[in-house]
């Protein structure tokens, strides 16, 4: 059973973890064969437009999931990559300038459980570009809804990374600054650039999932969603029902000091 794999101590970045030679290449082979799952569930994270959706799509290989700035549930989709039944929930996203209402945040966490008995894997989308401190603490805020544990099922998704042109993508990360590497540091710096340009078959789509499913024999297993109920406190702020009666729709932060013109 998945669950009770041993974890295994290696750190992964982007790109395969080949080394000189036919052993290490058959060493590799044999652990990715090991680690393959005949069912992989994703959900999709992130802020309100990054690019969540059009990732889902590429996933999945088809035009599944509308690309909508307005979007308010989840949606779930699924198909066959290379012998697996993908399961993808999209999710609508939390907002970027100002307090998410309580009732995305609550369609957020549904995300979780729509595909039992849990996801293999978060997928944090996140554009490559400016990454602020209050991008950070969104990502935090909304990310920790899941319970602490949930970091140790999240990938990093960099979507828009035609940006960079030469620029490999170590070197942004190195650039960006603290912000966006406490994001890669909380999910053991686990990222994967993906070309949303690139649509049907291709490579690409495969090696996320040898991605999660690395992640999942390193975590030993997926995400239990009864497991972070039991973590919780009672009840926190933002779910207390006397907030959602206080709140009128999204508002802007106080003295938050933000352009809301460029809200995401
Ligand atoms: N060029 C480019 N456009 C992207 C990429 N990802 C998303 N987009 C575009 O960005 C917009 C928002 O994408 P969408 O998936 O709807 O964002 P969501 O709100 O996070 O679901 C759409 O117009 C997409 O076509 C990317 O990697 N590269
Ligand atoms: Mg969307």
């Amino acid at each position: 059973m998945e669950a009770n794999r041993p974890p295994q101590t290696s750190v992964t970045t982007d790109g395969d973890a080949t080394g000189p030679g036919e052993e290490a290449r058959k060493t590799v082979a044999a652990a990715k064969a090991a680690n393959h799952l005949s069912e992989v569930r994703l959900v999709v994270l992130g802020w309100r437009w990054p690019g969540k959706s059009l990732t889902g799509n590429t996933i999945i290989g088809r035009e599944e999931f509308h690309l909508e700035r307005a979007a308010e549930f989840c949606v779930k989709r699924q198909t066959e990559v290379q012998g697996r039944q993908v399961i993808v929930v999209d999710t609508p996203g939390w907002f970027s300038a100002q307090d998410t209402p309580p009732s995305y945040k609550k369609e957020l966490m549904r995300g979780a459980i729509l595909s039992p008995p849990g996801p293999h894997a978060f997928l944090l989308v996140i554009p490559v570009g400016m990454f602020t401190e209050v991008d950070r603490s969104r990502v935090e805020e909304h990310v920790s809804l899941f319970g602490e544990r949930v970091w140790k099922h999240t990938i990093v998704v960099f979507t828009w990374a035609e940006v960079l042109r030469n620029i490999s993508i170590e070197r942004y990360i190195c650039r960006e600054g603290k912000e966006l590497k406490w994001v890669l540091e909380k999910c053991k710096r686990r990222y994967f650039v993906i070309n949303n340009c690139i649509f049907g078959e291709h490579p690409q789509v495969n090696r996320l999932m040898e991605r999660v499913e690395k992640m999942v024999a390193e975590e030993g297993g997926y995400y239990k969603p009864e497991e972070v109920e039991k973590e919780k406190k009672p009840m926190d702020e933002n779910q207390n029902p006397a907030r959602e009666v206080r709140e009128l729709g999204a508002r802007p932060k106080q003295n938050s000091g933000l352009d809301l013109s460029k809200a995401k």
